[in-house]
């Protein structure tokens, strides 16, 4: 049925089956449309998440790799990261730009995932400058390990490397592997990790960071270390495993 009114719509505006319906019509089809794009999008979601849980490793550890400046903090994460680092390396300024030319000046983020052993490490990276100090403080909440990186050759960092280390350490109250960069010879930095008044037993790796060989070196201490500082349980069959 057609209604004609005078001055108010046309005729075809007012046709139950014509232009105007049709219209209303596409734009209910569309909305359905968009409504059941959205519930599969959003189970899409929800799958992903579910995968995602599932994936997640089973112990996962923060690790503070810090140390004095240009002692290879950096580079470490940067060798052994299995994703992308987050970087906040800037033009070094100050006198401390004879040394080398780029500074962390906040933070590095890298990871390590073991996948047989489901054990994921958060490597949080420091800056060395001093003036960037609190960053340690604000780095340090929850740490598992501190992996302590010393440059070998800069003798005359390591004096106050070693207050920084102790006094870390005694706050902290967590183990220590230490890093011992630029140097081949195990001696060599057992006597540079004793001038820092390490406790003994601490684990020493003599490296070169920036060799990923090198760096997984320190990883692999790190992981036996928190392996060390884990409670033994002891399950009803005798049997001995570790929890985090
Ligand atoms: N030859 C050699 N160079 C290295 C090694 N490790 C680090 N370097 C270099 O030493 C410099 C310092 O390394 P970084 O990793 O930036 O040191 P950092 O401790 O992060 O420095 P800050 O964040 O500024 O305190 C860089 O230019 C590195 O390329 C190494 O094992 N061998
Ligand atoms: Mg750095």
């Amino acid at each position: 049925m057609t209604v004609a009114l005078a001055g108010s719509r046309s005729e075809h505006e007012l046709d139950p089956s014509g232009p105007v319906a049709q219209h209303d019509a596409d734009e209910r089809d569309a909305a359905e449309r968009d409504a059941a794009e959205r519930d599969a999008d959003e189970r899409d979601a929800d799958e992903r998440d579910a995968d995602e849980h599932e994936a997640a490793p089973a112990h996962t550890f923060k690790i503070l790799v810090t140390g004095p400046f240009a002692a290879g903090k950096t580079s470490l994460i940067r060798s052994v990261s299995q994703t992308d680092v987050v970087s906040t390396d800037v033009g070094t300024s100050g006198e401390e730009s004879d040394v080398k030319a780029e500074t962390t000046v906040a933070m590095d983020f890298g990871t390590y995932h073991v996948p047989d052993d489901e054990i994921r490490l958060l490597l949080f990276g420091t800056p060395g400058q001093p003036r960037f100090r609190f960053m340690t403080d604000v780095l340090k909440g929850e740490v598992d390990v501190v992996a302590f990186v010393v440059d070998a050759r800069a003798r005359a960092t390591h004096a106050a490397a070693g207050v920084e280390l102790r006094s870390l350490l005694a706050d902290l109250g967590v183990p220590a592997v230490i890093a011992v960069n630029r140097c081949d010879d195990a001696d060599v930095a057992a006597r540079i990790v004793r001038s820092l008044g390490a406790a003994a037993g601490t684990p020493v790796v003599p490296c070169q960071l920036v060799d990923p060989d090198s760096g997984r070196e320190v990883v692999v201490e790190i992981l036996l270390t928190l392996l060390d500082s884990m409670d033994p349980v002891a399950d009803a069959d005798g049997t001995v495993a570790v929890g985090s």
